[in-house]
Formats: structure tokens, C-alpha cells, sequence
């Protein structure tokens, strides 16, 4: 897939020189001597001496792509999961053992520096990851690119379980200092906000009446073996000179740092929603920060490379919206180049819609962002200006080439009518661009079919698919080093930049040497997991058992109730028969819940209070296992994944846009237990259905059910197993102490239901038997994982991206110069 050429002969680097480097770094750098220096401080010094190695290659893509004045891509995304970085780079820049000897040769360990690295949680979940996983790629496959997101400070909160349940805490991931930062003190922008209209004949001025100033931060996101790199571009809100204005001048010393902490507000927090929409005055603001900022630089930049050109931008720049939520670029980039270029509405416009693509990640009503028009007119009166023309615009041509309907002309208005007028901002993300995609064919599909049927009937098109991708850099490489080392025994080490050389493993199913190394690399990896659990639960979990797992966001539309029902059904037969010769499973799940989301925080309680009981059941004698680990987070995914069994991929049929750790645990040979949901439809097509336990309803079984009226109660009143493992939750069996916690949520299951747990209920706990009859031949359990490894090259997200690149973006990848 990629070019020979490209490859980075690592520097000749000794471990002497990288000794010296560090202490070098520690000195010079950090102010310490290696006597006084603690653990963070030999962090820093390492991360410095390999943030080194790393801005070469960066320093030098940056400038070909400035020289080469090539079409380059900007991503922008109000969220950017990226994991710790020093592993990844070391492996990239391939000094890992130099830097792990130097390390000891210093008297430290490599693995304890390691673990003192934040994590910086700037992204909620799968749509953060992803824009993680895609600047890998991008930097991978030297494609011009580049990231804007927001730097905030804080990220997603720290979760910790106090009494079962969930409590936030704030994580301060700047404060322990981030040395892979490098702060453009001159990238600085003024974004605007608030004041009002006024016009000059045709011409419309805005004056706002509020000023904040963006300050830029990279980070670089190195490539694997490669000399690029690409750049991450963080903004911080700054009050700027505000200090100094009115209130000051009145005397009001205290009213004038108020007014300046309200206003780096904008970048302090992380809404900690996911797939549902907070619909707060912040985050608008906090979407126009990201924007504005980012448009400034992304022009001014432009013309830096053309001349102060700005006619050709169309042709030199692509921008990419991860969802609606940076869609105000639309009207931002209408603003700058008619208001401030001059140039003229309709070709303003078709600059416009050749710039934009927006990619679609759910269905999910409540997440499909609209603003009061009140809200906009105050914030961003010009930029409703601009979304009232554009509509007037795309109205009239609906009118005249698609349809008068009435009917479909209001369906299809960026405004939705009604007591409150709102901006429907999937709409005019779908107007903006030339293409929108979904993230897997099943999501891409229901796209066209459900909330974008109408614009599909405009814009026929305009619309595609790409379906997802993750990283197999981190989420092999890092992750899994000993599966690593075993790929590149067997097939070289080409697939980490190719992923689809995973099929050359196909040549070794049923071998019965690789099949018993792969068995030995998971039962490491599970050890490793279980001391992880030991240590941070003080829970024992037996490493010859089933390792289940369901790690994800706590949402009902993902389902962790389905599988604390059946966890319960499975506790209830072991104990009606427990002279059973019973497979030993351990149930493993982890997640946060959005604060304000009360099932979900319910759900996790429960899951913390069956573990209680099912956990101190001596009849069990151990057998059984449920274990939920706080503070899901993507440096916790790369101990959790890797010593998976089973991957619960258990989303109601049409709910899950695509899933991404669904690709991670198949890579890491757990075999996948799910639904026809999301990319799940594209595993089974790729593993083949002996390497993977699909169940439950199809969307259109789910559709008819919904149609027909669905009846949660029947379902409840026909499954015996079904009817006690729900009356046990709803009499307080796991609760003694306080019966009826549980109420609400089982009267809500039983009457409601909404994403029909009820209904899959029985094919699920039936595929669970299969998965432990399948688990007493290990040979062909393993094998399965084998095979089902070797069928998975195509979950890359080096796949994924440069499906974008040709056929969205339209740009190539860079000849890189030695
Ligand atoms: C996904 C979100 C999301 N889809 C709103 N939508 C948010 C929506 O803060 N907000 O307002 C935050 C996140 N996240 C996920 O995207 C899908 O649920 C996954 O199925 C998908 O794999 C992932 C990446 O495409």
C-alpha cells in the first residue's frame, strides 16, 4: 500500500547518545539534577529527547508541503482522543529498545516512566478515537493534512466508583505539564461574538460586541516509519487585553477577571456527551472558537503559500466536519469570503460547497444538533444572516428542480418551524458539501433511507459510505506487543503500514505451532489484565476463564442491560445446578456515563451491585466473575483489549452508527459476540460465520416489531429465565438493602423498552451457550481467532483514510525528499 520509498531508516542511534540526550534534557531542560529528579521529570527528559527525533521529519513535511503548494486537508473536530504518546512515537521513530536500555542504564524502568504519562481525554469516545486513529493514517501514508480541535483543560472527567456508583472528578491533565506541546506564540486570532447587523445597500455589517483570542498549540503526530509527521493544531481561549478595558477602568477590578474567566470558559471543559447533544450557549460558542480560529489560520496560511491569492482556494483546500459540530464553517467561510473578500455570493458559494465534506456518525435523534434561533441571533447574528440566504437559496432551487411540495419544502428548510425556530445544523452540513458519508454500510444505508431520505432525493450524489477504520499501529503495536512480534515472525513487519498482509497468515490455519503461540499470547495478556484487576479492585480473576467483554459508553441504545440479564441468567443456572462441570467465564465491563444521564448511571450501579453478590457466591466457587473497571479510557482499552475472549458488540440492529473497538478486539483475536449493527455486518462478511456468534433481530425485524407495537411484557412473561433474572433486579436481590433501586428502570424495561433488550433477550443468552460449548476445543477456538485475525486487513483506518483522500478530499500523498 505504501511506497518503499517512504520508509525512515531510524537514526543511528546509540544508547549512549540517547543516555546523554536525556540527561541532557533533564538538566538543561527541566532543572534537575538526576539525583533530585523524580519519575515525572525522567518522563519529561525522555519524552524531550524523543520529541526530537520526531520535529526533524515534522519540520521538513511541513516545509515540502508548503513548497510543493499541493491540495491539503484540514480536520476539524471538537474532539481528539489521542492516548498517551511516547510509546507510539518511540515505536515510530523505531528507538523503543534503544530508549528502554538507555532507561536502565540509568537505573529506570521504562514501563514505570510510561505509566506517569497523562492521558489526555479530549474526546468522549468512537468519534474521538477515530479523529485519533485518522491523524495516525494521515501521518502514516504522508498525506497533507492537519487537525483543529480545542485544547481543553479539562478533558473528558475522571471516573471513580464510590458505593457502586459513578462519581465524576475533574482531570487536570495540563497541570502535570504536556512536553509534547509547543506553544505558537504568534498564532493568535480574535474570534467574535454577540453584537448586531447593520446594512450599506446590499452590504451587511456586523459589529460584534465580544472578543476572545485563540492561541494556538501543536502537537505532532509522528508517522510510523516514515519522516512525516502531521500536526494537531489545539486552540486555548484567552481573554486577550479584556483585563485592561472598562470595568478595570471603573474601578471594578473584580468584575473585570470575572469577565475574563467567563470568557476563557470557552475553552475549559469537554461536554461529556456522547451521541447525545448538550444544546448549551457554551458549546455553540465553544463550535464557533474551533471555527473561527481555525478558518483564520487555514486562510492566512493559503495565502502565505499563493500570493495573497484567494481565488484558488477551492482548488487547494479541503475541509473536513467530524459531525455537525464544527458546521458553522459553512457560514464562516461565507462571511469571510463575502463580507471581508469581496467576492461575490454565488461564487463564494460554489467555493464554499467544493471546500466542505461532512462525515454523518449517528442516527440517533437526540443527537442531531439544532439551535434556537434566539440563541444564534444573540451569539452569531451574521452567521444566521448567512444560513437565512443559503436556505432562501436551496428552497428556491428545490422549488424549481425537485419538488413544491409544501410538505417536503418544510421537511427539508434548515429551519424547523415550530414553537421555537431552530437551525438544523445536519442540513446545512449536507447543503455545504459535496460529499457526506456514514461510517459503515448499515449506517450509510439507513442514512439515505431515514434522516436523509429527502436531500438523497436532491443530492443523489452527493452521498457515500467510508466505512471506519483503527489504527493497527496502537492498537497492535503498542497495545499487543507480543501478537506483534508473532505477526512479524510469520509475515514480516510490512503489516503494520499494510494491514491487509494480515491474509498471509491464512497459509498458517490449523497449524498447530501458531495456533499454540496465539493461545500463549492471550493467556499472558489476560494475566496481565487480571494483576491490573488485582491491584486496582483487589478482585481475583482466573486467567483460564472466558474473558467477556463489554467496554463502550453507558448508553441503553448499546445495551449493558441485555448483558447484565443474561449475566444474571447465567448465575441463576449455576447455582439451580452447581455440581455442573460449568465453563469459567469472567465478565468484564467498563464505560462512563454521562453525568446528567440517569439510566446510565443507574446501569452502572447495578452492574457494581450484581458483582457484589455473583463476586462473594461461594457456590459458585469462582467460577463466575463480573468485574467493572473504573475510568474507561484509552490507555486502559490497551491493557482491557488485548486480553479479551469475547467481543460484546451487542448495540440494537440499527442503533450503532459503526463501532470501532468492535475492529481492535477482532485484531486482537477475540471473537466477536453481536448484532447486525454497525461495522459488525462488515466483520461477519469478512471473518465468514464460523468466526463470529451473530444474534438477535435484524433492522427490518426491528422496524416491523416497531410498527406492530412492540410488547416488552410478553417477551417478559413467556421467558421464564427472562421473567426471574428481571423480578430479581426489580425486588432488590442485588440491592438487599435498598429493594426498590432498581424500580424505575425495570418498569421502564418492562412497559417500554425502547431499544427491545426483551426481544433479543433469548437468541443472546442461547449464542452465549454456543460460545462455551466452542470454548472446550481450545484448537478450534484458537484457530477461529486465527482466521478470524487473518480476515480483518481491512479494518485499517490506512484503508479508511486514504478512501477519503481519493475519492473526497481529492488529495495524493507527498514524495517525501531524504
Ligand atoms: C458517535 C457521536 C457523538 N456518533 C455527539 N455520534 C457528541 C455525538 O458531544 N456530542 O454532542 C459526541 C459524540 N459519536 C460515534 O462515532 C458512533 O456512536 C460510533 O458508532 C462510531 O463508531 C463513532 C465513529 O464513527
Amino acid at each position: 500500500m505504501l511506497d518503499k520509498d517512504f520508509i525512515y531508516e531510524s537514526p543511528k542511534l546509540t544508547v549512549e547518545a540517547l543516555k546523554q540526550a536525556i540527561v541532557s534534557k533533564l538538566v538543561f531542560d527541566i532543572g534537575r539534577s538526576a539525583q533530585e529528579a523524580t519519575t515525572r521529570d525522567w518522563l519529561n527528559a525522555t519524552v524531550y529527547a524523543v520529541r526530537d527525533f520526531v520535529a526533524e521529519g515534522w519540520i521538513q513535511t511541513v516545509n515540502q508541503f508548503r513548497e510543493e503548494k499541493t491540495r491539503r486537508v484540514y480536520y476539524l473536530s471538537m474532539e481528539f482522543l489521542m492516548g498517551r504518546v511516547l510509546s507510539n512515537a518511540m515505536l515510530s521513530e523505531g528507538v523503543y529498545d534503544t530508549t528502554k536500555q538507555a532507561l536502565s542504564e540509568l537505573g529506570l524502568v521504562l514501563e514505570d516512566i510510561l505509566e506517569k504519562e497523562a492521558d489526555p481525554g479530549l474526546g468522549n469516545g468512537g468519534l474521538g478515537r477515530l479523529a485519533a486513529c485518522f491523524m495516525d493514517s494521515i501521518a502514516t501514508c504522508n498525506l497533507p493534512g492537519m487537525g483543529y480541535g480545542i485544547r481543553y483543560e479539562y478533558g473528558m472527567f475522571k471516573q471513580t466508583i464510590e458505593d457502586g456508583s459513578q462519581v465524576e472528578k475533574p482531570d487536570a491533565w495540563i497541570a502535570k505539564g504536556a512536553p509534547w506541546e509547543f506553544t505558537r506564540a504568534s498564532k493568535r486570532y480574535r474570534v467574535r461574538f454577540g453584537g448586531n447587523l447593520h446594512f450599506e445597500g446590499e452590504k451587511c455589517i456586523w459589529t460584534p460586541s465580544e472578543e476572545i483570542t485563540a492561541l494556538a498549540y501543536d502537537n505532532i503526530v509522528p508517522g510510523y516509519e516514515t519522516k512525516s509527521a502531521a500536526t494537531l493544531r489545539l486552540w486555548t481561549a484567552n481573554a486577550g487585553d479584556i483585563f485592561n478595558l472598562a470595568n478595570f477602568n471603573k474601578g471594578d477590578y473584580f468584575g473585570a477577571i470575572e469577565e475574563r474567566s467567563s470568557i476563557e470558559n470557552v475553552s475549559r471543559v469537554l461536554y461529556p456527551d456522547d451521541s447525545t447533544w448538550a444544546g448549551r450557549e457554551l458549546r455553540l460558542r465553544q463550535e464557533y472558537f474551533l471555527v473561527s480560529a481555525s478558518l483564520q489560520d487555514i486562510i492566512k496560511r493559503h495565502k502565505k503559500f499563493h500570493g495573497g491569492k484567494i481565488a484558488n482556494l477551492a482548488d487547494k483546500v479541503a475541509i473536513h466536519l467530524n459531525d455537525t459540530h464544527p458546521a458553522l464553517a459553512i457560514p464562516e467561510l461565507m462571511h469571510i469570503l463575502v463580507d471581508q473578500e469581496g467576492i461575490s455570493w454565488k461564487k463564494a458559494w460554489d467555493m464554499t460547497r467544493r471546500i466542505f465534506s461532512y462525515t454523518c456518525h449517528t442516527l440517533m435523534s437526540e443527537a442531531l444538533e439544532t439551535w434556537p434561533i434566539e440563541l444564534m441571533a444573540k451569539v452569531l447574528p451574521r452567521h444566521l444572516q448567512m444560513i437565512y440566504e443559503i436556505n432562501a437559496e436551496f428552497l428556491e432551487y428545490v422549488r424549481t428542480y425537485v419538488s413544491a411540495d409544501v410538505d417536503f419544502i418544510r421537511r427539508v428548510s434548515l429551519i424547523e418551524e415550530g414553537n421555537q425556530r431552530k437551525v438544523r445544523m445536519g442540513w446545512l452540513s449536507v447543503v455545504g458539501s459535496h460529499k457526506v458519508n456514514g461510517v459503515a454500510e448499515i449506517h450509510s444505508d439507513l442514512m439515505v433511507s431515514s434522516t436523509f431520505a429527502d436531500f438523497a432525493k436532491i443530492y443523489p450524489e452527493r452521498f457515500t459510505n467510508v466505512t471506519n477504520g483503527v489504527t493497527p499501529r496502537r492498537w497492535i503495536g503498542v497495545a499487543n506487543p507480543k501478537l506483534a512480534a508473532l505477526f512479524d515472525k510469520y509475515i514480516g513487519t510490512e503489516w503494520r503500514k499494510d494491514l491487509s498482509q494480515l491474509s498471509l497468515l491464512k497459509p498458517y490455519i490449523g497449524k498447530p505451532e501458531i495456533i499454540g503461540e496465539l493461545a500463549k499470547i492471550k493467556f499472558a495478556n489476560k494475566k496481565r489484565l487480571a494483576r491490573y484487576v488485582k491491584n486496582t479492585l483487589d478482585i481475583e480473576i482466573n486467567p483460564n476463564a472466558i474473558f467477556d467483554v463489554q467496554v463502550k459508553r453507558i448508553h441503553e441504545y448499546k445495551r449493558q442491560i441485555l448483558n447484565v440479564l443474561q449475566i444474571i441468567t447465567r448465575y441463576n443456572q449455576m447455582i439451580a445446578n452447581p455440581e455442573k462441570n460449568w465453563q469459567s467465564r469472567v465478565f468484564i465491563l467498563a464505560g462512563k456515563a454521562a453525568s446528567a444521564y440517569y439510566t446510565a448511571k443507574q446501569t452502572i450501579r447495578l452492574i457494581n451491585d450484581i458483582a457484589e453478590v455473583i463476586n462473594n457466591d461461594e457456590r459458585l466457587k469462582g467460577r463466575l466473575k463480573v468485574v467493572f473497571i473504573p475510568n474507561y479510557s484509552v490507555s486502559i482499552a490497551e491493557i482491557i483489549i488485548p486480553a479479551a475472549d469475547i467481543s460484546e458488540q451487542i448495540s440494537l440492529a440499527g442503533t450503532e452508527a459503526s463501532g470501532t473497538s468492535n475492529m481492535k478486539f477482532a485484531l486482537n483475536g477475540a471473537l466477536t459476540l453481536g448484532t447486525l449493527d454497525g461495522a459488525n455486518v462488515e466483520i461477519l462478511e469478512n471473518v465468514g460465520e464460523d468466526n463470529i456468534f451473530i444474534f438477535g433481530n435484524t433492522v427490518e425485524q426491528v422496524e416491523e416489531l416497531r410498527r406492530n407495537g412492540y410488547s416488552p411484557v410478553t417477551f417478559y412473561q413467556q421467558d421464564e429465565e427472562l421473567r426471574q433474572a428481571v423480578d430479581q433486579i426489580a425486588l432488590g436481590h442485588f440491592s438487599p438493602k435498598e429493594p426498590t433501586r432498581y424500580q424505575g428502570l425495570i418498569d421502564s424495561l418492562r412497559n417500554y423498552d425502547y431499544y427491545q433488550s426483551f426481544a433479543d433477550f433469548r437468541s443472546y443468552a442461547d449464542m452465549q451457550a454456543k460460545v462455551d460449548e466452542k470454548y472446550q476445543d481450545q484448537a478450534a477456538w484458537f484457530n477461529s481467532t486465527l482466521e478470524n485475525i487473518a480476515n480483518m486487513g481491512f479494518f485499517s483506518s490506512d484503508r479508511t483514510i486514504l478512501e477519503y483522500a481519493e475519492r473526497i478530499w481529492k488529495i495524493k500523498p507527498l514524495k517525501l525528499e531524504n
